[in-house]
């Protein structure tokens, strides 16, 4: 099995799986035992390359630089969870996704600072022709629990990914998976084989300590746990009491939050509202954007070294993001547009008060929120676009964190499309990488080209709707090339109400 290249690892971080195409020829892979699909070599080089490796004990008593003391490394090796089997399930998620599989098969990012861990591991080997329905980045899901497969599919939360017989998909354990109807799949679990040491197929046996036996069961309950997935009263539990107490959980009130948008979230660092303005709202603010006030406000936004970098004339740039040939036509800005007099600003100050937006950035920030910026893009035919950008590998900035059962982060940005956007007719514009407010690794292209990542989304969409993206998702724009409207777009953003205090004013001394 070839190395895998960086951006193989970039995406598998990223989305929580990966194809590995003809890995067997069709004929092989139908007639394959069970055993032969989860030994195969190359899987077993894909598992290592990906998961595997060694981590550094970093403890001083390991490695103290005491002369004659080595540093300590743990190998990291997966062994088979559970036996082989088949995909007989359709159309449903294969995961067992009670918190507690999550724990023992799941992705982990915060054991340690300086990786990620991966407990678990799903292979699933295409037999015959299939299709594996896989939502992205759910690897990373912290809203329990996940819609349906249809309804993920409905809300545009998945991918479906196409398998010729003898290709396997390999996926994170808890990265939501499931066949397609028609699909013929071999499915293989293997687990780090450290973190829960035991026999073949069976794991944490205790009834080898017969000193339990002699406890009071009250007292063996706590020692040895109640079975799996009860309580101590012996209840069992249901996803949200295993979790952190959430906002989902606890609030009942009618403007509750709706928790398949939370989940969504969470899971793509994006949310689309369409429907936001109405006819008369988009005409309001386009017709102040076609008055002669607005045409003596605009202003290009300067080829800085950030969109242009090495390649002042575009060369070897990305056309995605790139001015017309032979142009250096720039994107155009209404700055500050809140600011601006009465009455071309009033369809812009529409903006800081409505109900359907403001009712998000009260659980995506805190009900404290603020409204911090407003801009408005004006951009022609052949214009510039910008590079990706925004994620904490590209310094310090707005950041994404799931705390308290609520997700947080330090700025939202809220993009207002005031005319339809389809890529199809040329136009450009917003592009998110869904996924990216949670990425552990950075991109694995220049900024000039790593806009053609198939990871990338243009965010396509009709007038009056309403794009909201933590500043951390990574983002760009997309040139625009359309000789019949210019790009309309507002941009303002919302972070928390953080305020330096006022100095105080230099006390006399007593
Ligand atoms: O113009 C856009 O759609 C995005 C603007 C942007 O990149 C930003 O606000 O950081």
């Amino acid at each position: 099995m070839a190395l895998m290249t960086e951006e193989q690892m970039w995406a598998f971080e990223l989305d929580g799986y990966i194809l590995l195409p003809s890995l067997l020829g069709a004929p092989a892979a139908a007639h394959a035992t069970p055993a032969a699909l989860a030994e195969h070599p190359d899987l077993l080089a894909a598992i290592d390359q990906l998961a595997g490796g060694e981590l550094p004990l970093w403890h001083r008593a390991a490695y103290d630089g005491t002369e004659g003391k080595a540093q300590e490394f743990h190998t990291i090796k997966f062994e088979l969870d559970r036996p082989p089997r088949r995909r007989t399930k359709e159309g449903q998620w294969a995961n067992d996704l009670t918190v507690d599989e999550q724990r023992r098969l799941g992705y982990d990012t915060t054991s340690r600072p300086d990786r990620v861990c991966v407990w678990g591991l799903r292979a699933l080997w295409a037999v015959g022709d299939s299709c594996v329905v896989v939502c992205p980045a759910s690897h990373k899901a912290n809203v329990q629990p996940p819609p349906s497969m249809a309804r993920a599919e409905e809300l545009g939360a998945t991918e479906r990914v196409q398998l010729r017989a003898g290709d396997c998909l390999l996926a994170v354990a808890t990265t939501l998976v499931g066949a397609a109807p028609g699909s013929s799949l071999q499915e293989c679990i293997f687990c780090d084989d450290t973190r829960y040491p035991g026999g073949p197929f069976g794991h944490g046996a205790t009834d080898v300590d017969s000193w339990l036996d002699e406890l009071t069961p009250a007292r063996r309950a706590l020692v040895a746990g109640p079975p799996r997935g009860l309580g101590h009263d012996g209840r069992p539990l249901s996803n949200e009491q295993q979790l952190a107490p959430s906002l989902l959980d606890v609030n009942t009130r009618p403007d509750a939050p709706n928790h398949e948008e939370v989940w969504f979230w969470d899971l793509r660092g994006y949310l689309v509202l369409p429907g936001v303005m109405d006819r008369e709202w988009l005409a309001q603010c386009n017709a102040a954007l076609d008055s002669p006030f607005a045409e003596a406000n605009r202003r290009p936004v300067g080829f800085s070294s950030s969109v242009v970098g090495e390649y002042p004339d575009y060369e070897g740039c990305s056309q995605t993001i790139a001015p017309a040939p032979g142009t250096r036509c720039t994107e155009e800005r209404v700055s500050q547009t809140w600011t601006h007099p009465p009455p071309f600003s009033d369809g812009f100050r529409r903006m800081i008060d409505n109900p359907l937006v403001n009712a998000r950035l009260k659980w995506m920030i805190d009900p404290g929120f603020v409204m911090t910026t407003c801009y408005t893009i004006v951009s022609r035919d052949g214009a510039a676009g910008q590079p990706l950008h925004g994620g904490w590998f590209y310094g310090a900035g707005p950041n994404y964190q799931f705390r308290d059962g609520q997700p947080r982060t330090e700025q939202v940005n809220i993009g207002w499309l005031l005319q339809d956007v389809e890529t199809a007719t040329g136009d450009g514009g917003l592009m998110l990488v869904p996924g990216s407010h949670k990425a552990r690794l950075p991109l694995p292209r220049p900024k000039q080209t790593s806009c053609d990542l198939p990871q990338v989304k243009h965010m396509q969409g009709v007038a009056g709707t309403v794009i909201m993206y933590p500043g951390t998702t990574t983002h760009g724009v997309r040139s625009w090339r359309n000789p019949n409207r210019e790009r309309r777009f507002v941009n303002t953003k919302a972070g928390p109400n953080i305020r330096r205090p006022e100095r105080e004013a230099a006390q006399p001394s007593p």
